[in-house]
C-alpha cells in the first residue's frame, strides 16, 4: 500500500510567520495530512524549522546569545503557534540537528564521489573590523542607478535592479555599519548542475500536465536557461562544516542542508522511538512513497531542481518529490506583510483575535492556488458571517432547537422518505465525490467550494421540507426531517474535519460521538442512517459568532490596513 509522506517548506527560524506563510505551505500540508490519514491512509507529515544562514548568526548576536540556543527559543516559539493553529506534524524538527548533519554528509560524500563537486575562487567582501565575509545582501549602500541609500549589495529594493556589491557606492557591512571592508578571493564548493542537465529534464517532463502549472513551468523555465553549477558553501561560523581540507572556516548553504533536512526531521522523529520507527522506510529504497511537498512559488526552483539534483547525484534512490504543491502569495490588502512595518497579522495575533478554525476556513477557500490572493478584513468578515454563521452554523442552530422542541435530547425515528430525500441523497453524493477528488488532487479552492455547496444543501432541505410545519401538523414527517437534518451535521462534521478540526469535534460532541473521524465512503443513502432513532444529542452554545462592521473597523486599524 503506498504510504504518503508529505512536507511543508521549513520556515526560517528566525522568521516572523504570517498568514501568507501559513496558505503557502503549513496549513495545506496539514489539511491534506488529515484528509488521508481520515481516509485510513499511512501518513508521515513533517516540517521544522531552518535554522542556518547569516540572519540566525546575526540574530543571535543581537540578542548577545549562542546561536544554538537563539535557534532552540525561535523553533519552540514556532511551534507552538503551529500548535496553536491545530497543524498536526508528526515531529517539527530542525535542520540544524546532529541526525541532519550525518544525511547531509553522506550525501555530500556520495556527490564528491560521483564527481559532482569542484572547488571555485570567488571573490567575497570581507569587512575588516568584523574579521568576517559578508553575504550580498549584507553589504549596502548607494544604489548607483537610482541613488536609494539603504540598496543591498545582491538587489536594490527600491528600483529592483539587480546588484552586485561593488556597485555599491559608499558600500558597508549592514550588520556593524563599518566601511572598513575590502573585497577577498575566497575558495568554495560547486555543484555541477549542468552535469545533469539531460537528467533532470528528462525527470520533469514526466510530471508534466500531473504538477500543478506553476511548478512545472518554474523548473521548466530553469532548464531552459542551462542549468549553472552552484555554489553549496559559505564563509560563516554558524552551519553544518565542511569536512574538506582547506575549508576549516566555512559552511554549508544554508539552502544545500535546508532541503535534506526533510529527511534529517524524519530521522529525529524516528529517534524518538527506534523501537517502532525507521526514517529509511521513508527515505531510502521506498518505492511505495509517494511524497508531497508543499510551499511557496519562490521555493519551487530549489524543490524541483536543486534538490532532486542532490539526491540524484549521490546515486543512492532517494524518496523523491511525487508531486509539487506550490503556492503563489498571499497579499495583505493588496500590499505586502511587512516585519519591519508591523504591517499585516502575524501568527500570534492571529490567533488571540480569532479562533484557528476560522482562519483555517478563510485561507483555504482563498488559498493563491491560480494567482496571487489577498486578504482583507472585509473579505475576511463577509466570508466568516456567510459560510459560517448564516450558512452551516444556522442550519446546526435550527436543527438542533427544533429537535430539542419537539423530541428532547435526542435523534427523532425515521419514518418514510420521500422525494425531497432521494434528491438530497442525490446531491450530497454528487458533492462528496466531488470535493473527495478535489482533495484527491489538491484543489483547495475547488474543494471548498464544493464543502460550502454542501452545507448550503443543508440549508435548501430544510427551507424545502419545513420541519417547523410539519412539527405542527406531522410529527412523523418531522421526525424524519430533523433526524435527515442530524445525520447531516454528522455528515459535516467528518467532512470538515481536515479543515477546521476543533469545530468539527464539538459538532461531533453535539451529536454525542467521540472525535473520531471517518470519511464518508458509503452513499448518502447509508451514510444519513448513522445516527439512530433514540442516540442522545447534547445541547451547545452557537459554534461561530459574527464579525460585526464595528470589530472589522479596529481590526482594519489596528493592523494598518488603511496605510
Ligand atoms: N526556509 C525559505 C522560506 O522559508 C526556506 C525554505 C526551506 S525548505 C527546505 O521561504
Ligand atoms: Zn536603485
Amino acid at each position: 500500500m503506498t504510504k504518503h509522506l508529505i512536507t511543508s517548506a521549513l520556515p526560517y527560524v528566525n522568521g516572523l510567520p504570517h498568514l501568507g506563510h501559513l496558505v503557502g505551505c503549513l496549513l495545506p500540508s496539514d489539511v491534506y495530512a488529515r484528509y488521508l490519514r481520515q481516509k485510513g491512509e499511512q501518513v508521515l507529515l513533517v516540517c521544522g524549522t531552518d535554522d542556518h544562514g547569516t540572519s540566525s548568526e546575526v540574530g543571535a548576536i543581537k540578542e548577545g546569545i549562542n546561536v544554538r540556543d537563539y535557534c532552540k527559543k525561535y523553533h519552540d516559539r514556532q511551534a507552538a503557534l503551529y500548535e496553536g493553529f491545530n497543524l498536526s506534524f508528526d515531529y517539527f524538527g530542525q535542520t540544524s540537528s546532529e541526525q541532519n548533519k550525518e544525511i547531509v554528509y553522506r550525501i555530500f560524500h556520495d556527490l564528491e564521489k560521483n564527481g559532482l563537486i569542484e572547488e571555485r575562487t570567488t571573490n567575497q567582501v570581507y569587512s575588516i573590523d568584523e574579521d568576517r565575509y559578508l553575504p550580498d545582501s549584507y553589504v549596502i549602500g548607494t544604489c548607483p542607478h537610482c541613488g536609494y541609500d539603504k540598496a543591498k549589495g545582491d538587489q536594490c529594493e527600491n528600483c529592483t535592479k539587480l546588484l552586485d556589491p561593488t556597485d555599491l557606492i559608499n558600500p558597508r557591512s549592514s550588520i556593524s555599519g563599518s566601511t572598513n571592508i575590502e573585497i577577498r578571493p575566497t575558495k568554495h564548493l560547486f555543484l555541477q548542475l549542468p552535469k545533469m542537465q539531460k537528467e533532470l529534464e528528462n525527470w520533469i517532463e514526466t510530471k508534466r500536465g500531473i504538477w500543478p502549472d506553476i511548478a512545472y513551468t518554474t523548473a521548466k523555465k530553469w532548464l531552459k536557461e542551462g542549468l549553472k553549477e552552484r555554489g553549496i558553501t559559505r564563509d560563516l561560523k554558524w552551519g553544518f562544516a565542511v569536512p574538506r581540507n582547506g575549508f576549516e572556516n566555512k559552511v554549508f548553504y544554508v539552502w544545500f542542508d535546508a532541503p535534506i533536512g526533510y529527511i534529517g526531521i524524519t530521522k529525529q522523529w524516528a529517534d524518538m522511538d527506534k523501537d517502532n520507527r525507521n526514517w529509511e522506510d521513508w527515505w531510502l529504497n521506498a518505492p511505495d512513497v509517494r511524497h508531497t511537498e508543499f510551499m511557496g512559488k519562490d521555493n519551487i526552483p530549489f524543490h524541483s531542481i536543486t534538490f532532486p539534483a542532490t539526491l540524484r547525484g549521490s546515486r543512492e534512490a532517494w524518496t523523491e518529490v511525487s508531486f509539487l504543491k506550490g503556492f503563489n502569495y498571499l497579499n495583505f490588502a493588496g500590499g505586502k506583510f511587512s516585519k519591519s512595518a508591523q504591517r499585516g497579522i502575524f501568527l500570534d495575533a492571529a490567533l488571540e483575535e480569532f479562533p484557528a478554525d476560522y482562519w483555517r476556513y478563510w485561507l483555504m477557500a482563498n488559498a493563491p492556488e491560480s494567482d496571487d490572493s489577498s486578504f482583507s478584513f472585509e473579505l475576511f468578515a463577509s466570508v466568516i458571517n456567510k459560510d459560517l454563521n448564516d450558512v452551516l452554523g444556522n442550519f446546526i442552530n435550527r436543527v438542533l432547537k427544533m429537535t430539542f422542541n419537539n423530541f428532547g435530547e435526542q435523534v427523532p425515528p425515521m419514518g418514510d422518505l420521500t422525494e425531497d430525500e432521494t434528491a438530497l441523497y442525490e446531491t450530497v453524493d454528487e458533492l462528496v465525490a466531488s470535493y473527495t477528488s478535489y482533495l484527491d488532487g489538491l484543489e483547495f479552492r475547488k474543494a471548498m467550494a464544493a464543502l460550502r455547496e454542501l452545507f448550503v444543501a443543508g440549508n435548501n432541505y430544510i427551507a424545502k421540507t419545513e420541519p417547523w410545519k410539519a412539527a405542527k401538523t406531522d410529527k412523523a414527517r418531522a421526525g424524519t426531517i430533523l433526524n435527515t437534518a442530524l445525520n447531516l451535521i454528522y455528515l459535516y462534521a467528518n467532512l470538515s474535519a481536515p479543515i477546521m478540526p476543533q469545530t468539527a469535534e464539538k459538532m461531533l460532541d453535539v451529536l454525542n460521538k467521540p472525535a473520531n473521524f471517518v470519511w464518508p465512503n458509503e452513499k448518502a443513502e447509508s451514510f444519513l442512517k448513522t445516527l439512530k432513532a433514540g442516540d442522545k444529542i447534547n445541547p451547545s452554545d452557537p459554534l461561530f459568532s459574527k464579525i460585526t462592521p464595528e470589530r472589522q473597523e479596529e481590526l482594519r486599524a489596528k493592523y494598518k490596513e488603511t496605510e
